[in-house]
């Protein structure tokens, strides 16, 4: 089971977790003072209006699209955990993206990280670029790459660190350093596979944060939502106008889990790193498998930079199975405990097929030159007993790869 590294030894060396990171998830926002009834945990504020004072005249609230309670406790929470000023919630994480894209305007453009989830990518090459805004995919993980990209009209770069699927770490803060050199360029972090845990980025000089919270942030699969943070007050402005003239905010009822899945997400991240880094070191020493994409280990490319920017790294792994697509499919097929399903970040262990499920809309070119290819397969681990995932990923692996390829 071990590939060679002590767990003590891969641990060591990541920042320090955020102080008072639990109390504020536990506390901010949360007050049962805001509340008639002097609630402990934030009622569920169906009501989608407000009785005013007079005409024009409200109290804290006056129509759900516009704000509501049990969503202004989630945002204060976030923004809290994001060590931020301000958040945002949003009807998934796409409708963030979406709404972050209306800061801009049509000839704009827009350098998004090449690596980014399926649905990112069709946004911005196939949304986005309908509306005017000209993407280019660009490894943001290359500094110099990411200069040369830069445009007079560049206005927007948009990171995902680590990527999905392949896991590759881009350095926020040199980002930042490079595209705030070129005037007003928003640096927005797609923190999705880190969660508020284990990465900040906008201490890192990013100038928004952004999740999709349907994965660690909620935590249970069971909510759909996307989440923002941000300091500049410009942008927070815009953006909370934007999120009430579209009409991209989650239902109260989702708000309330979030916000609650929000409570147990130190203990949740902790255990999904633990979890992960044993799957790691299992999948390297093993024989059926060609390659491992894990920034927690020392063979991670982008290592270094990992343990400089995070204070851990979260349950998602990728490795290419040795065969081919056959080899990939029986290997899912098999899986006992694992779902095969897309999404990730929930309690349970999932595992895809990156090029035929979450990134089928990535043209097959692009693919290819990416790394997704047939044999890539990822897992979210999940925070199950490890020994029972490994024995459930060890059996599905012997009954795909039956001998040495
Ligand atoms: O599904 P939604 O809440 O809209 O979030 C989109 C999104 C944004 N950013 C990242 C990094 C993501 O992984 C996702 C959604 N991803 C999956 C559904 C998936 O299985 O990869």
């Amino acid at each position: 089971m071990s590939a060679g590294y002590k767990e003590s030894d891969i641990l060591s060396g990541f920042q320090p977790p955020f102080e008072h990171f639990s109390t504020q998830a536990l506390h901010v926002g949360q007050d049962p003072g805001q509340w008639s009834s002097m609630a402990v945990v934030p009622p569920i504020s169906m009501s989608t209006t407000f009785k005013q004072i007079g005409p024009g005249k409200h109290a804290d609230f006056e129509y759900s699209r516009c704000g509501n309670p049990t969503q202004n406790c989630l945002e204060e929470a976030v923004a809290a955990l994001d060590g931020a000023k301000y958040g945002l919630a949003f009807a998934s994480g796409l409708a963030t993206a979406m709404t972050i894209a209306h800061l801009l305007k049509s000839g704009d453009g827009v350098i998004c990280m090449n690596d980014v989830y399926g649905g990112t990518n069709r946004y911005f090459s196939r949304v986005a670029s309908e509306m005017g805004l000209e993407t280019c995919f660009v490894d943001c993980t290359s500094l110099k790459c990411l200069k040369e990209a830069i445009k007079p009209n560049t206005k927007l770069v948009w990171i995902e660190t680590p990527t999905n699927p392949m896991m590759n770490v881009t350095d926020i803060k040199a980002c930042a350093e490079v595209i705030h050199e070129h005037g007003d360029i928003i640096l927005v972090v797609d923190n999705t596979f880190m969660s508020a845990y284990f990465q900040r980025p906008l201490a890192l000089g990013a100038d928004i944060c952004m999740y999709s919270a349907t994965k660690y942030m909620n935590g249970h699969s069971d909510v759909v939502m996307g989440l923002a943070s941000m300091n500049r007050e410009d942008l927070y402005q815009k953006l909370k106008f934007l999120q009430n003239a579209t009409r991209a905010v989650p239902s109260p009822f989702d708000c309330f889990l979030c916000n609650r899945g929000l409570k147990t997400l130190f203990l949740r991240m902790k255990q999904h790193f633990k979890n992960a880094l044993a799957v790691a070191q299992f999948l390297e020493a093993d024989p059926r498998v060609k390659k491992v994409f894990f920034p927690g280990l020392p063979s991670h490319p982008q290592y270094k930079v990992t343990k400089q920017q995070c204070t851990g790294t979260s349950g998602m792994i990728a490795f290419l199975i040795k065969g081919n697509l056959e080899n990939a499919k029986i290997f899912l097929e098999n899986l006992k405990m694992f779902s095969l399903a897309a999404s990730l970040g929930g309690y349970e262990s999932l595992a895809e097929h990156p090029a035929i499920m979450t990134h089928a809309s990535v043209p097959i070119e692009e693919r290819k030159a990416l790394g997704i290819s047939d044999t890539l397969i990822r897992l979210s681990i999940g925070l199950e007993d490890v020994t029972d995932i490994i024995e459930d990923l060890h059996q599905a692996l012997k009954a795909a790869v039956r001998k040495q390829i």
